[in-house]
């Protein structure tokens, strides 16, 4: 898998769906060959699981390459970080025995999320009832508001404690005034964070200095997107998508590197669609099809246990992510997870009216009500899950595979057929 084309350039995973396509374990798989895996957007609403020689881990705001121990990992300026749950996720990550000592990096222009921007998720989306985003809960929206109104904290307002006090009370004030006052120890939070500040110190850096000093170098990094472009606040399914970019263009603005720099961008494309949260969901299966997905995939969230929606593969939508993203190649996953079916649909086009649709729209009203054309392909019927070669797999899921790479006319260059590191497929 060509996954540099030269050593100045980085080599980016995005999720082409709407996220838990298996992004956590290709980066995992790739940053073994990687000096450095950072991350450019999201929180800890990402859930990324690896399974490695039979240990689990689960990643939400430190990049999944940790598990390489020469890797390094950047948290880049554009994440909202949580400084309670990152902590908390080094220390599961240091009991199954990863030493992450000295490996973990946090911009100094990143923003942070307090609890307070939680509290303010759960009352915006009680406020909202019947159209609630669905969200995770870990203050995502409310602190990328903040940080677009110009009200944010970062990092290093840490080490400015007379500004980093005076935003706080202020933002907390005026949170208040917004959503009435509710049960919130401010004082208490801010002895909290000033003992926080001491613990982080030796792992802040400029990550615009410590990424463009790395490319000049010559070392090898890996980025890995979290979330997916359906759910990107600009081109995902609006307004039920995250708040950050999650496509390529939040690699520039999320890490501070030049566009120039990009090289391979690997899209992750699970074999079928899931999605976690409200919004419309063209393929989605509401039976016995969407039930077994669900079920044979192990479908729940990462981050909140909730049951994930299930349906077909969509090509429409992964056009539309590909003209976005510009993935230079593709990681098709959970293959495996579509074994026992007899018949597998993939949605081909999309009509409204009775008119063919040219491109994925932007009005959910529209998506809500496509017709859906589907091609149908026969079911393989057979276990591939100890297959390690492209010819190995049955020849109905070759010709699945060959199906989904010719209409995207992008290589599929790994094929994911079972949780652990090794259960992948790579074709030279
Ligand atoms: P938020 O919390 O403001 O980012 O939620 C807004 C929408 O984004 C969706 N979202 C996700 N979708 C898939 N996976 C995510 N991560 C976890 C996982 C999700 C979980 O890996 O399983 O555990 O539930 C993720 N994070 C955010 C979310 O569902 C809303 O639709
Ligand atoms: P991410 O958010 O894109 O990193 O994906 P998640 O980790 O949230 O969800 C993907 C789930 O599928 C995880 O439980 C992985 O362990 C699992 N997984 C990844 N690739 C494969 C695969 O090829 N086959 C199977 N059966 N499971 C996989
Ligand atoms: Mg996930």
């Amino acid at each position: 898998m060509p996954v540099f084309e030269n050593n100045n350039t980085v080599t980016v995973v995005l999720g082409t769906q709407w996220g838990d396509e298996g992004k956590g374990k290709l980066v995992d798989l790739l940053a073994q060959k990687f000096d450095i895996c950072a991350r450019c957007q999201g929180g800890n609403n990402a859930g990324h699981t690896i399974v490695v020689d039979g240990v689990k881990f689960d990643f939400h705001l430190v990049p999944s390459g940790l598990v390489n121990p020469d890797c390094h990992a950047l948290l880049g300026n554009g994440l909202v970080i949580h400084l309670p749950s990152l902590f908390d996720e080094i220390a599961k990550i240091e009991e199954k025995g990863l030493d992450c000592q000295g490996r973990i990096f946090v911009s100094d222009r990143a923003h942070l999320v307090f609890d307070f921007h939680q509290i303010v998720d759960g009352i915006k989306e009680v406020e909202l009832g019947r159209g609630s985003i669905g969200t995770t809960k870990k203050g995502i929206g409310p602190t990328y508001s903040s940080k677009a109104s110009r009200s944010g904290i970062r990092v290093h307002h840490l080490y400015e404690w007379d500004v980093f006090e005076a935003r706080f009370r202020s933002i907390v004030a005026n949170r208040f005034k917004r959503y009435g006052q509710f049960d919130y120890d401010i004082d208490a939070d801010l002895a909290k964070y000033k003992a926080l500040a001491e613990k982080l110190k030796p792992m802040v850096v400029d990550s615009v200095a410590y990424m463009n000093t790395a490319l000049n170098r010559g070392q090898a990094i890996l980025i890995e997107g979290a979330n997916a472009l359906l759910l990107d606040i600009d081109f995902g399914t609006y307004p039920y998508v995250t708040s950050s970019n999650t496509g390529i263009g939040g690699v520039c603005t999320g890490l501070g590197i030049p566009p120039s720099k990009i090289g391979a961008v690997i899209g992750v494309v699970k074999a079928y669609t899931t999605r976690v949260g409200e919004g419309p969901f063209a393929t989605e299966q509401l039976n016995e099809v969407g039930e077994r997905l669900q079920t044979v995939g192990h479908e729940y969230g990462v981050t909140t246990g909730r049951k994930r929606r299930c349906g077909w593969l969509d090509l429409v939508m992964l056009k539309y992510s590909l003209m976005i993203n510009g993935y230079t190649a593709l990681n098709l996953t959970k293959l495996d997870v579509l074994d026992g079916f007899s018949e597998i649909k993939v949605a081909v086009g999309y009509k409204f009216h009775g008119k063919p649709l040219l491109s994925f729209p932007a009005s959910l009203t529209v998506l809500a009500n496509v017709e859906v054309e589907y091609k149908t392909f026969p079911g393989w019927q057979t276990d591939i899950s100890a297959c390690r070669t492209f010819e190995a797999l049955p020849q109905r899921a070759q010709e699945y595979v060959q199906f989904i790479e010719e209409f995207l006319g992008v290589p599929i260059e790994s094929i994911g057929v079972g949780a652990s590191r090794d259960a992948m497929i790579m074709r030279p």
